[in-house]
């Protein structure tokens, strides 16, 4: 029987039953005495009665989860065990009508949290993750957003073993105990939800350096890691810094307290938390140097301190009601930390990576069965919701908003919802109305973008008479049924437009029945029906619409473009996206019909047209290098999928390896050349991390992989010599990434040199692990499986899960797909496995199984058949089994 008919099915908790907390925190006392066996939690939680939750007694009701209550206080009394009802997650006290003073006793054993929600070991330090319900693991609480709190935390601990004790706020007292223990003392005085309290404890490295606010405020900045590992924080800590300055200069937020910190934690479920002035992170996401790191990981670095810094803000002291309202606080500082970046670097290249990680993981998860929108209105775990669509999505409706009111006009509306909400728990619905009252735009239909899920679909069609000079831009919209949502409203949807003429240049644009269009050679077309017409007027003979520009929606645009079209805008946009999306449609045409002629039996040709496009870009020398390593870059297997109605796995990867090989021999000269000129370019030790050093590396990558994937042995070459790991970890990777597929024994030869120069350092090593599952070869399999016994390895390190198995199952689609069923098989069993072990992990790594249909009913049925194995098993997760039975529905 699926565990889905069964009775104790776990509940769906709903957005419309929202209810305000009956009780208020205004402020709690924490001790934390952590033992060997035990570690004591003792909470004094001074409350009273919510004004608008009603009046009159009301059962104050805590939740809690993996401890054990040892005494309960009432207002300096202490209760009989009958006064009070202990749960397997509540704890329900006698009713109180005004102010209460509540003690409570409890220990947990953090050495035994595999799930690593709550207070937990890493290693040898302490640490903590309370986002979202992880608080309830180590007190008992009322936790949920809209509860806030002044917090005063005392954390007592061996001292050698923990000389260093941490927690939001400032130090106020520290001193000795008997038996060799200390404490310290800390004070945050902002008011905060229970899902942004940290503490860490632990024998840690330190790096301290300062930051002066602009109202002239010094700051203490630290970084805590590993001892030893206090050389490779230096990227992190200017990272901030440059942080810290632009959050000023473009919202004018400062800082606000004396001292911001983070810790660098081993073990970590996401990439880092914005746990208020201490930041906790994955050390992945910290620890950089050009010998170990590539430039793809300092940009991460980089993107990443920033947006936990900006949650200081727009998450901190403004945080979410409830968590449907995740959005609020998540797309608003994911588009902050894309715009810094884009400031930081190219924004061009930006704008590219960032659409092409949306349609990727975003676009499918909103045509499969666990789409929902940026607002989910209902959720069975929470942990399931921190979404490519709740981060990504909601990051372009936000970045929706900017575009339709303008940077101005988004810069009044986000200083009124800082005056009107700073120390408050809001909604989406709060941010949406801000950003109206500020500027007077009406954005009520806008709002369906937060309660609509699926990616609406926009047909341009058009027509141009020569006689009349017009040309009619007809625009319609769809957007498809989605899981609880069979009917869909049209949405406003701003589509950037620009005409480009014959000649290459844009159009100055004027709409029919306007007098003058001000020489302006770009507009901002809201689509906000089913279906409208727009007449451009004094249109030339051959001019060809640019549309969508610079990604201003998230949708799928079908355009009536022709292939000449689409090789015209591919050099001569004037908009970046635009001209790369260009390239890339013209090359999945030509993909889908290679594909197209495996399935029917025949051989797969490349379309010249794109070996041209390709070979005219590599000519353009005024393009960047970080941009045309973006252009000359195929759309990767899952994009090709996505655009089929089935996924033919195997042609797909034949199709496109095929094409990389044609534009790999047919340009062996140029890809030649481009390399020699950008590796005399680099200096000894590559420690040049400038944008335009970084972009010259990555174009010397692209090109060194074509050179090898046209099969000539030249290209091989090179790339064995750049892969020996005395090289930087970017020229490196780049090498290995390009030799990865090959049957040869350099390759291997190559892998194992890298393995044994680095196989003491983790972060590393799954780089190793990432390369060794991610290889095309057919005994990937195999060699993941034996890996599992690695001394490296460890499933209780989600790192080390995410670059082994995920690497295998999310990144290497032909061998996780193989028609067998082997790969489904082997996701089942690690998904048991690690469910027993970290239930958010597990059910992350579930997600590969969920879009069985967009596969042959083969692969179908061995995908539904591995959910049925997992769905079935009786101690399953409330984690895995949301995502296994939406799957399987
Ligand atoms: N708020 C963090 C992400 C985060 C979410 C949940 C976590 O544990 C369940 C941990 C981190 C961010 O947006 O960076
Ligand atoms: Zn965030």
């Amino acid at each position: 029987m699926d565990r889905a008919a069964h009775e104790t099915s776990p509940q769906p908790v709903r957005l419309q039953d929202y209810a305000p907390p009956p009780h208020l925190i205004d402020s709690v006392e924490l001790t934390v005495e952590l033992g060997d066996d035990w570690t004591k939690v003792t909470a004094i939680l001074s409350g009273r009665r919510n004004p608008a939750a009603g009046s009159g007694p009301a059962p104050i009701v805590l939740d809690g989860q993996d401890q054990q209550l040892q005494a309960v206080t009432l207002d300096g009394r202490r209760l009989a065990e009958s006064e009070y009802q202990v749960g397997a997650e509540k704890l329900t006290l006698p009713a109180v009508d005004g102010p209460f003073e509540l003690m409570i006793e409890g220990r947990i054993r953090p050495q035994d949290n595999t799930a690593l929600e709550g207070l937990y070991r890493s290693g040898g330090l302490y640490c903590t993750q309370c986002e979202a319900e992880g608080f309830r693991r180590i007190t008992y609480y009322p936790d949920r957003p809209d509860v806030m709190a002044v917090f005063t935390v005392r954390i007592e601990a061996d001292k050698e073993r923990f000389p260093v004790l941490l927690a939001n706020g400032n130090c106020v007292e520290t001193g000795e105990l008997p038996f060799g223990r200390h404490f310290a003392v800390w004070h945050d005085p902002f008011r905060k939800p229970a899902y942004l309290f940290a503490m860490v404890a632990g024998d840690l490295g330190c790096v301290e350096d300062s930051y002066v606010t602009r109202s002239g405020r010094e700051v203490t900045l630290r970084i805590y890691v590993d001892p030893g590992n206090e050389g490779r924080t230096g990227h992190a800590m200017e990272s901030l810094k440059r942080s810290m300055r632009w959050d000023e200069e473009v919202y004018g937020f400062e800082y606000d307290l004396d001292v911001f910190m983070i810790v660098a934690v081993s073990a970590f479920n996401m990439g880092a938390m914005e746990n208020k002035g201490l930041n906790i992170f994955n050390d992945k996401f910290i620890l950089a140097d050009p010998d170990t790191a590539t430039d793809g990981d300092f940009q991460r670095i980089e993107g990443i301190v920033a947006h936990e810094y900006f949650h200081n803000w727009t998450g901190n002291r403004i945080t979410c009601r409830d968590w449907f309202q995740l959005s609020l606080k998540e797309g608003l500082t994911v588009f902050r930390d894309q715009e810094f970046s884009a400031d930081m670097h190219d924004r061009g290249v930006k704008r590219v990576s960032d659409v092409r990680l949306l349609r990727t993981v975003q676009f499918p998860e909103d045509a499969g069965p666990t789409a929902h929108p940026v607002r989910p209105d209902t959720y069975i775990e929470i942990n399931n919701f921190y979404t490519v669509t709740v981060y990504e999505k909601g990051s372009e409706v936000v970045r929706m908003i900017h575009t339709l009111l303008g940077p101005d006009g988004f810069r009044k509306g986000m200083d009124l919802y800082v005056e009107r909400h700073d120390g408050q728990a809001v909604t989406c619905d709060d941010f949406v109305a801000a950003m109206e009252d500020a500027t007077g735009v009406d954005l009520s239909r806008f709002r369906l973008w937060y309660s609509q899920a699926g990616t609406p679909t926009v047909t341009a069609r058009w027509q141009h008479d020569p006689a009349t000079r017009r040309l009619d831009l007809t625009l319609s919209q769809a957007t498809p049924s989605t899981p609880g949502q069979p009917t869909k409203q049209p949405m406003p949807i701003p589509l950037r437009t620009a005409l480009i003429g014959r000649n290459g240049a844009p159009l100055p644009l004027r709409l029919d029945g306007e007098p003058d269009g001000g020489g302006a050679t770009e507009r901002v077309l809201v689509l906000d029906e089913a279906a409208t017409t727009v007449s451009f007027v004094d249109v030339p003979p051959g001019a060809v619409p640019s549309l969508l520009r610079g990604f201003s929606a998230p949708v799928k645009l079908d355009a009536a473009w022709s292939e000449e079209d689409l090789a015209f805008l591919a050099g001569a946009d004037d908009d970046p996206f635009g001209r790369w999306e260009a390239l890339q449609s013209l090359s999945t045409r030509a993909l889908l019909a290679m594909v197209g002629a495996l399935r029917a039996g025949k051989p797969a040709v490349l379309d010249q047209r794109v070996v041209e496009a390709f070979r005219a870009s590599l000519a353009d020398d005024r393009l960047e290098p970080a941009f045309l390593s973006e252009l000359l870059a195929l759309p990767g297997e899952s994009l090709l999928g996505q655009a089929l109605d089935v996924w033919h796995v195997d042609e797909v990867h034949a199709a496109r390896a095929e094409a990389r090989r044609v534009i790999g021999e047919t340009l062996f000269d140029g890809w030649s050349a481009l390399y020699e000129r950008l590796s005399a370019a680099e200096p000894a030790g590559g420690a040049d991390l400038s944008t335009a050093a970084m972009g010259r590396r990555a174009l010397a990558n692209a090109a060194l992989a074509y050179m090898v994937a046209s099969g000539r042995e030249e290209g091989i070459r090179l790339a064995v010599a750049q892969a020996r790991p005395d090289g930087t970890m970017t020229r490196v990777m780049g090498a290995l990434v390009a030799l990865n597929d090959l049957e040869r024994p350099e390759r291997d030869a190559a892998l194992a040199a890298f393995h044994d120069r680095w196989q003491n350092d983790p972060l590393v090593l799954d780089k190793w692990f990432a390369l060794k599952a991610g290889s095309a070869r057919t005994d990937t399999l195999d060699q993941v499986k034996g890996l599992l016994e690695h001394p490296g390895f460890s499933i209780r390190i989600p790192n080390r899960v995410r670059a082994l198995i995920g690497g295998f199952t999310a990144g290497n689609p032909v061998r996780f797909h193989a028609a067998d069923g082997s790969g489904y098989d082997f996701l089942a069993e690690q998904v048991l496995a690690l469910d027993a072990i970290n239930p958010q992990v597990a059910a992350r790594m579930t997600q590969p199984l969920v879009r069985w249909r967009k596969f042959d009913a083969g692969r179908g049925k061995a995908m539904t058949d591995a959910l049925r194995r997992i769905i079935h098993s009786p101690t399953l997760s409330k984690d895995v089994y949301e995502i296994a039975s939406k799957a399987l529905a």
